[in-house]
């Protein structure tokens, strides 16, 4: 209902003086980041019950009041496979929440690629932004809500590990893992 507007102040970095009056859950897609900009010093959560919360910046530390954090790495060539090769991971693959309680995802891509950690059972979707080089990590940021206990799949829908065809793709401990939320 507000959402132009909310758009627009997100955009100036006051959207924190919105989340008292709106409540409706904005989009639930697309992040829309900005990487290069350093605008993006508040990183908005709002909890709807049932939503999905996610939000996120590339510009680091920001903190949801009594959110967990779970720091993830991506780095290229890290883990070997089964096929014998090096490919690019998540790390940890695996992953422990507590339903109901905020989490801070801090996602750190060494990967020139982008990924993402989409659990569609839990309504979250992030999409990481590139590294600009595999020096130059960057960070992004969102936060979400579990709203069901249960153990859940999650995977990259990216197309990656392109020089592999693609195989971290389909497997887990790589561009696929396990979600537990603990009730
Ligand atoms: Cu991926």
């Amino acid at each position: 209902m507000k959402g132009i507007a909310k758009s627009a102040f997100t955009v100036l970095g006051v959207s924190v003086l919105l989340l008292a009056g709106c409540g409706s859950s904005q989009s639930t897609t697309s992040p829309a980041t900005t990487p290069t900009s350093g605008n993006a010093a508040e990183s908005t959560a709002q909890n709807t019950p049932g939503g999905a919360n996610t939000s996120s910046s590339t510009a680091g530390s920001t903190t949801a009041e009594s959110a967990q954090t779970v720091e993830i790495s991506i780095q290229p060539d890290s883990k070997q496979g089964s096929d014998g090769k090096k490919h690019v991971a998540f790390s940890p693959a695996d992953l422990k929440f507590t339903k109901g309680k905020p989490v801070q995802l801090v996602i750190k891509n060494y990967d020139t690629s982008t990924h993402t950690l989409t659990a569609t059972d839990l309504n979250l979707n992030v999409i990481i932004q590139p590294a600009k080089s595999a020096n130059d990590p960057v960070t992004t940021t969102a936060t979400f809500t579990p709203d069901k206990a249960g153990t859940f799949s999650w995977l990259c829908t990216m197309p990656c590990d392109m020089n592999n065809g693609e195989w971290a793709m389909s497997q887990k401990g790589f561009m696929q893992g396990t979600i537990t939320v603990n009730g």
